[in-house]
């Protein structure tokens, strides 16, 4: 025990001085010594609710995305609206945002474990990387910690400025990513997250039924995919999905840059990335397995790092849906 305390702290010691420049004032094992259990219970309750519910990592890796686009990764996403004040949940592209109640969940054990020390911004960056590592039973990236929670809450900052929409263009989408710090790169290793999950048909609706208005579909869909997205989406309830990597959507992997590459991709912001010479050219180098986890992992630290807050600006809330009074 001691002595896996001294590991912690020296291996911490020794990345710090590796990682110097890693910025935004994140590190590696911050809550080494104030709560040494952490990762370890963030782990457990993930990858229990994962087995669970394999739609689960989905939620939880889009959680992140849209707390970090948002006012930075500052747990916002997490806040419910008052009397006085519509939440970013509520806004519209938050549909299905899910999987606060994981989150809550965790809060709840790491208040037993150590009250008012680990931030609910930091919750929800462990929990997207342990939702995503539990099919491989390894941590597939490293989290930097030490985020601390904002009490700022604003639908109306879930908006297109912040959040790319489903039908945003490769100009739109470079843009929106570089006003977040983030690169091409990135962009398109981040969108490799699309290789889980769902959509709903209400997002696709134009792009396969009246996409210039004339009742007609998007070309850059392959057609027989197309075909086959119309017929699923003829008459859509409120339940039906759409995986957006139809042979795999519920494995990690690198497959929706082959999809992609296919023009199978389910947005016209995933299309969008075969639309420029370089982004098109890193759709095909990311193919590769390795070369995907290694790029996603990177391009999530500089998404984890957007406008956090750290040292003493922000709080620790105590509970994720509520700023403390
Ligand atoms: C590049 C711009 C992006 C756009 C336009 C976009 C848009 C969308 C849309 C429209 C959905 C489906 C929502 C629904 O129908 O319910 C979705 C789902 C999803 N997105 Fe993105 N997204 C983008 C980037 C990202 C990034 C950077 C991540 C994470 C790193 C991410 C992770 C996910 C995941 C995991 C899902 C599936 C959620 C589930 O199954 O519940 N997306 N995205
Ligand atoms: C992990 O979860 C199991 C049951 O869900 C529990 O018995 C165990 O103590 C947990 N371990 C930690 C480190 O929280
Ligand atoms: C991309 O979309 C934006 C916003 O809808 C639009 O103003 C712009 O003209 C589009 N760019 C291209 C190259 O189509
Ligand atoms: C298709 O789009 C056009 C132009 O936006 C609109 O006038 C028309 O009502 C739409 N058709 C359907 C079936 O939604
Ligand atoms: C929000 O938190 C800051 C500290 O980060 C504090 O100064 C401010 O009073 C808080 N505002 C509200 C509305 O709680
Ligand atoms: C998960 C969540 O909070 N979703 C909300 C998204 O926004 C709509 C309103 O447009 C709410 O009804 C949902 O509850």
């Amino acid at each position: 025990m001691r002595s896996s305390f001294y590991f912690c702290c020296v291996t911490l010691v020794v990345l710090a001085l590796i990682e110097v420049c890693t910025g935004a004032g994140l590190k590696l094992n911050f809550y080494c010594k104030t709560c040494p259990q952490f990762e370890k219970i963030v782990k457990n309750i993930t990858w229990s609710r994962v087995a669970s519910d394999p739609r689960m990592g989905a939620k939880l890796l889009r959680v992140h995305y849209h707390d970090c686009f948002v006012r930075g990764c500052d747990a916002s996403l997490l806040l419910d609206s008052t009397s006085t004040n519509v939440a970013e949940k509520e806004a519209r592209p938050n549909l299905s945002v899910l999987g606060f109640d994981v989150i809550d969940d965790i809060k709840t054990r790491l208040e037993e474990e150590c009250p008012e020390t680990v931030s609910c911004a930091d919750i929800v960056a462990l929990a997207a990387r342990d939702a995503v590592s539990f099919q491989y039973k390894r941590p597939m990236w490293k989290v930097w910690t030490g985020r601390r929670d904002g009490n700022i809450s604003l639908a109306t900052e879930a908006n297109n400025d912040n959040l790319p929409s489903a039908s945003s263009n490769f100009t739109t989408l470079r843009q929106l990513f570089a006003r977040k710090g983030l690169s091409v790169m990135d962009l398109v290793a981040l969108s490799g997250a699309h290789t889980i999950g769902v959509s709903h048909c209400g997002v696709l609706g134009r792009r396969l039924f009246n996409f210039t208005g004339k009742g007609d579909v998007d070309p850059s869909i392959e057609p027989s995919y197309a075909e086959i997205l119309r017929t699923k989406c003829s008459s859509p309830t409120r339940e039906t999905t759409i995986d957006m990597d139809p042979e795999s959507s519920l494995s990690f992997d690198s497959h929706y840059y082959r999809i992609l590459n296919q023009k199978k991709g389910l947005f016209q912001s995933d299309a969008a990335l075969l639309n420029n010479p370089i982004s098109a050219k890193l759709t095909k180098l990311l193919q590769r397995p390795n070369v995907f986890f290694t790029y996603f992992a990177r391009s999530m630290r500089h998404m984890g790092a957007i406008d956090v807050l750290t040292g003493k600006d922000g709080e620790i809330r105590k509970q994720c849906r509520v700023p403390n009074a």
